[in-house]
């Protein structure tokens, strides 16, 4: 059990900070175990507080502390009290301005969490949101207190030779017993989650971007010296981010100094401190023979995702935690927005969509859920969700759709202008939206408050004497906890219609003639009318997934099957592929639920062989109506999950269209397997995405043909993309030479950490019979570490997330595993350990024996000595 009953903090108990900290100058003595931190800080009370205490309340956790002083003035015992949360001074100054001064020592070493000072590798390296500051000394560790902060860094030269802060560099020099100095002043303003600071031995990319106004930043890359080859294409990412945010959004870097540093240790993707953003390795490293193509589109966006925070954040940033997709879901959207742009917006959007359906919509489904803007909370660092990422880029989304690319483009200069420099709320956001355009948007506010994902239905009705089509949609939103009922939400549909031969029609709505309309459903139920038509149209509704909903509206396969061959809409071409392919699965499931020898209809077939003839010359897309939708997505669907069945059907529909298109799958895969290591334009991405989907197709054939062209793909790759793909088609099937395969693989490999991960994770994800034993066996491997993020995530979390078959083995095998590994990890990483509960949260979702397995280990969870908040909260809401 926990040592106490964790408190939960409320929205509504908000209030301003009662002191304000304008200036804080940092100086560090940089040791493994020892460093000395000293902090002068420039206090004053708030104005704008009402509160009249006297007392200063500083956050700060497993700090030592030297000394205390105010103006100068060591103060006495009983003149404050430390306690593991906080420091209390009883009566700090009132009347005027005051300089508190504070020294403590930290141990980086013994600092597991990775939150706070840490060691990562032998570099020194901070994580500061959401609450890592107070970690570093004591402070008001909330981001409505914004300093402007000055740094100065002592280290020993020959360890630390490079010291690194935020803003621009001020000064350095020598100092005895071969330590040195380098001095650091931010000159923007910023809450302490923002702070950072890197020392080690590392080397540094360097480059240069000219802005818009014609000001010359320096460009700067830090990674150990052995990855000075593999930071080209985040160096590219960053200019080209640099860029896009000019030209779309008008925004210009502000200080003459970028800085970027890769860290093997890391918690998540990366941290947007400023002008120094602290990278996982994973989001930054990449050449053509140790990332996929996959990787390298994920490092662009994740450059992307942190340069933009530069002003989605922090120029602009959250008045309390619970604004959090205030700057999330915005940068979330903007990074969205700017890979589209870099590649194909079409595949973006069905790649952001098909991971909302599948991860954001369990979530939102499950003892989880919560509004984009959460109401309370234990432990803040849970609330890093998909809901408050994924689902709030989809309600900046829906604003973008309702107000039009020009009055959101409007409205976001104003909210930048009207915010630079303060510490806001959605509500400020969405009111500069509307100030800016003139509209009001009362109702699209409870998409901030209201968990749950809407289901809407659809009922049609023709007039053929009149030509006009009536359309009723109505909504309802399941409840979630403490939301037992809900209001109607503004939900932006958006619409087209096709005629009988499969070309797009205009149609006339409310008075005027559209090819396409944005419908605003507001009311639980509503009907629109559409007119002029020559005949019954085919509709397509929700193009470009125009909101978070899930849609119910039953078709046939042949309505289907014609909407994949004509919608133009490419969104909804690939929609109809994927509720073509799943209902084709469910009756599958059916069957074997029933013992029924299992047929595949064939308008699927003739669909897919369609799909293989021409999908219009984009690869990419044309690889993604190929792609059967996940095993995760089909059991999300289902009352009671039965992960055998979705499984086995699943992998017989594969094995199907392997047998019946062969000639085609094995044309298209010769037509574009060809040696194009080191070109990333958008025709490779598109052959190699292509050639390697045919290549997952016919594996499954497990022929000795089939078996040969994995290999040979596998031996001959030069690039990773292919070499992976290789990899993955034998671990996934009866081949021959899968050990001899894995181990070679291995041996090419072992010095690459990234890409030892992704062998790790092949094998926790495979679906072959024995993965389980593999996985155990994997934990005693030499290179696997409990202390490395990226090592857990990828065999611990692989398995227990990606591995739906194996996990979820009717013996509770997978249950125990995991359980015993977040008990183990929960004395480690408590922000790692709880991100892995999540594997066992869903339980209500299974059938009766798993149910009890599930939540035995859960209890077993909460039981524990010494239970962090983290993964307390977890455990505990997912039982609840
Ligand atoms: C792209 O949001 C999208 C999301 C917090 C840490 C990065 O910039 C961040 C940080 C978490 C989860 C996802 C992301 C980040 C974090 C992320 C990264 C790139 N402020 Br936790
Ligand atoms: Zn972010």
């Amino acid at each position: 059990m926990r040592d106490a009953s964790p408190q939960t903090v409320y929205l509504k108990d908000y209030t301003p900070p009662e002191y304000l900290i304008d200036q804080i100058e940092l100086h560090f003595e940089l040791d493994e175990q020892r460093t000395r931190v000293q902090a002068r800080m420039n206090v004053r009370r708030n104005p704008h507080s009402s509160a009249d205490s006297v007392a200063l309340k500083l956050w700060g956790e497993e700090l030592q502390l030297l000394s205390i002083a105010i103006d100068g003035r060591p103060l006495q015992e009983n003149e404050f009290v430390v306690g593991d949360e906080a420091l209390i001074v009883h009566e700090a100054p009132q009347d005027r301005p005051f300089e508190l001064l504070i020294e403590n020592l930290i141990d980086p070493q013994a600092n597991t969490a990775l939150e706070g000072l840490y060691l990562s590798s032998s570099m020194l390296c901070t994580q500061c949101e959401a609450q890592g500051f107070r970690k570093i000394t004591w402070f008001l560790d909330r981001p409505d207190v914004m300093s402007r902060f000055k740094t100065t860094l002592v280290a020993d030269k020959a360890k630390y030779p490079v010291l690194l802060s935020n803003g621009n560099k001020t000064g350095s020099g020598e100092l005895e017993n071969n330590r040195h100095w380098v001095s650091w002043e931010d000159p923007f303003a910023k809450p302490c989650y923002l702070f950072a600071l890197v020392a080690g031995q590392l080397a540094c990319v360097a480059d240069q971007f000219v802005t818009m106004n014609g000001r010359r930043i320096d460009l700067q890359i830090f990674v150990e010296q052995h990855n000075v080859d593999k930071c080209g294409h985040a160096m590219q990412s960053l200019k080209n981010a640099m860029r896009w945010d000019e030209q779309s959004y008008g925004l210009e870097y502000d200080l003459d100094l970028y800085m970027i540093v890769a860290v093997d240790h890391f918690n998540m993707g990366a941290m947007e401190n400023k002008g120094l953003n602290v990278f996982n390795t994973k989001f930054v490293l990449a050449r053509p023979d140790t990332a996929t193509d996959s990787d390298y589109e994920h490092i662009e966006g994740v450059i992307g995702h942190e340069y933009f925070h530069n002003w989605s954040g922090n120029r602009v940033t959250c008045r309390d935690w619970f604004q959090l997709s205030l700057k999330e879901g915005f940068t979330v959207f903007r990074d969205q927005q700017f890979s589209g742009d870099m590649t194909s917006p079409a595949v973006k959007r069905i790649e952001d969509v098909n991971a909302l359906r599948t991860r954001q919509f369990a979530e939102d489904a499950g003892p989880l859920a919560h509004p984009v803007r959460p109401e309370a909370y234990i432990e803040i660092n849970n609330f890093y969700t998909l809901t408050v990422y994924e689902k709030g880029a989809e309600v900046v989304r829906m604003l973008h759709t309702l107000l039009g690319a020009a009055g959101f483009r409007k409205g976001c200069d104003l909210y930048f202008q009207r915010h630079d420099g303060q510490a806001v709320t959605c509500e400020d956001f969405v009111k500069a939206l509307e100030d800016a355009n003139g509209v009001e948007l009362g109702q699209f506010r409870r998409w901030y408050s209201q968990a749950g994902t809407p289901v809407v239905t659809v009922e049609q009705d023709y007039d053929a004497a009149n030509g006009r089509l009536q359309l009723t949609l109505r909504q309802s939103c399941p409840p979630t906890p403490n939301q037992p009922v809900k209001q109607p939400l503004h939900i932006p549909v958006k619409l087209g219609l096709l005629n009988a031969d499969g070309s797009p029609t205009t149609f006339e709505f409310a008075g005027e003639r559209h090819s396409e309309v944005t419908l605003d459903l507001t009311a639980a139920e509503q009907s629109f009318s559409f007119g002029n038509l020559a005949g019954k149209p085919v509709v397509s509704l929700l193009r470009g997934f125009s909101a978070p909903v899930t849609l119910q509206m039953p078709r046939s396969l042949d309505e289907l099957a014609f909407l994949l061959s004509h919608d133009s809409d490419t969104f909804n071409r690939w929609e109809a592929g994927q509720q073509l392919a799943t209902q084709a699965i469910f009756q599958l499931i059916d069957s074997i639920e029933l013992d029924r020898p299992l047929q595949l209809e064939p308008v699927v077939v003739d669909a897919y062989r369609r799909v293989l003839a021409d999908a219009g010359g984009d690869l990419s897309y044309q690889a993604l109506l190929l792609a059967l939708p996940e095993e995760s997505y089909l059991s999300g669907q289902m009352p009671v999950i039965d992960v055998e069945a979705v499984h086995q059907a699943r992998e017989f529909v594969k094995k199907t269209l392997a047998e019946n298109l062969t000639e085609q799958f094995l044309e298209l895969y010769r037509q574009y397997h060809r040696d194009e290591s080191g070109c990333f334009d958008a025709g490779a991405v598109g052959r190699r995405r292509l050639k390697n989907t045919c290549l997952s197709y016919l594996s499954k054939l497990e022929t000795p043909d089939s078996h040969r062209l994995a290999e040979q793909q596998f031996r001959a790759a030069r690039n990773m993309t292919d070499q992976i793909a290789a990899l993955a088609a034998i671990v996934n099937s009866h081949h021959p030479d899968q050990a001899d395969c894995l181990d070679s693989f291995y041996r090419q490999w072992q010095q690459e950490a990234l890409v030892i991960d992704k062998w790790f994770t092949l094998q926790a994800t495979s679906s072959m019979p024995n993965t389980f034993a593999k996985v155990q066996n994997l934990m005693r491997h030499p290179a696997f570490d409990m202390k490395t993020p990226n090592r857990v995530r990828a065999l611990v979390g692989a398995f227990s997330q990606s591995n739906p078959l194996h996990f979820h083995a009717a013996n509770g095998e997978g249950y125990r595993f995991l359980a015993d590994r977040v008990i183990e990890l929960n004395a480690l990483n408590p922000q790692i350990a709880s991100r892995m509960v999540s594997g066992l949260a869903q339980w209500r979702r299974y059938d009766a024996n798993r149910q009890s397995l599930m939540k035995q280990e859960l209890q077993r969870i909460v039981a524990t000595d010494h239970l962090s908040k983290d993964v307390y909260e977890i455990a505990s809401k997912s039982l609840a």
